[in-house]
């Protein structure tokens, strides 16, 4: 019988994968949002991973066509619980709800979606001062752990009610004199006529794990790891080709670090070349001011799917 190694060049790479699994019988079992703010960006990041999921996203449980994963689709309050009990051995999940859940379980890599912070709002006309405000109040919110956790720390005593939703609306019918909830834009809390005065956590989505997971599971993990990380990498970064004389290129090339320096070909014009190099967006806009200041010109900036470093 011909090995399935020897499959058209396409396919070698999902073959091989699955030989894997079926020489291993190992799977690592993910849970991330079914449905909400971090459905789509957990599901695009799998993606963006090479990890392709059978028969969409609709239902509880699927697996991964082309590596050793399956996925399980839950509500994100209760993956930290099941991650904890290694019905999952990895989740994605906001840091709010890992902080709040307490479980026993390890944060692995931040993910650079679902940023808010969890933060405390009181109405637009309060003369708040200082936290000390809240003392014997009553704050309305969804995260009483993390609530009753800082105002211990900042030895304030004042009246928890836990409510499931809608918390921004407690203080307008008079449940609540302040309230803790998540914040991105400030939008909703503008709209009930509250405004923010503390951040109690600063959050996004995070990759954790199960404190316990065997050596088979670890590797398939560090397999996953090491392509978010180069998919994250590319999204911080661009890469950047430009037109330069050849009498300014050493300034040119003292802007653009590059992954190691920067490649430089000459053009057919002569006393032209043309330098290609990668940028962190951090300082993308100051060093391309610059470049621009240095005689550079026909500035490209292409992104960047993959960075493997
Ligand atoms: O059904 P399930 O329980 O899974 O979902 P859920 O309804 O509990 O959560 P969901 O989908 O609303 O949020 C999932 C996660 O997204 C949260 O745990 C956070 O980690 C993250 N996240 C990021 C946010 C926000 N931004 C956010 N703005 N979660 C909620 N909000 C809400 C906030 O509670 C408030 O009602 O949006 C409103 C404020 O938004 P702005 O833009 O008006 O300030
Ligand atoms: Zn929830």
């Amino acid at each position: 019988m011909v090995s399935p190694l020897f499959f058209a060049h396409s396919h070698e790479w999902k073959i091989l994968n699955n030989m894997e699994n079926i020489s291993t019988g190992s799977v690592l079992k993910i849970a991330i949002q079914k449905s909400g703010r971090l459905h789509d960006d957990s599901v695009k990041l799998l993606k963006d991973c090479g990890i392709d999921l059978k028969n969409g996203v609709n239902k509880l449980r699927t697996e991964a066509d082309n590596f050793p994963m399956e996925i399980y689709f839950l509500r994100d309050d209760d993956i930290p619980q099941y991650v904890e009990d290694e019905v999952a051995h990895i989740g994605i999940v906001g840091e709010n709800i890992v902080h709040e859940k307490n479980k026993q379980v390890a944060v692995v890599e931040q993910l650079g979606f679902g940023k808010c912070r969890l933060s405390v709002a009181v109405g637009r006309n309060e003369k708040y001062e200082n936290v000390n405000f809240l003392q014997n109040k009553k704050i309305a919110t969804t995260y009483p752990v993390l609530t009753r956790r800082f105002l211990e720390k900042n030895k304030v005593s004042a009246e928890i009610h836990e409510i499931s939703g809608s918390v921004e609306i407690a203080p307008g019918i008079g449940l609540a004199d302040a309230i803790v909830d998540l914040v991105s834009s400030g939008s909703t809390l503008f709209m009930n006529g509250l405004k923010e005065v503390e951040t109690i956590l600063d959050s996004q989505a995070i990759l954790i794990k199960n404190k316990n997971l065997r050596s088979e599971q670890q590797q398939i993990l560090d397999r996953f790891l090491f392509r978010v990380r180069a998919v994250r990498k590319a999204k911080n970064n661009k890469y950047i080709l430009l037109n330069a004389p050849n009498g300014r290129l050493p300034e040119i090339i003292r802007l653009l670090p590059g992954m190691k320096s920067p490649t430089v070909l000459p053009l057919a014009e002569p006393g032209w070349s043309s330098v290609h190099s990668v940028l962190n967006e951090d300082d993308f806009w100051d060093i391309i001011a610059r470049l621009k200041e240095s005689g550079a010109q026909g500035i490209l900036v292409v992104p960047i799917e993959k960075m493997i470093i």
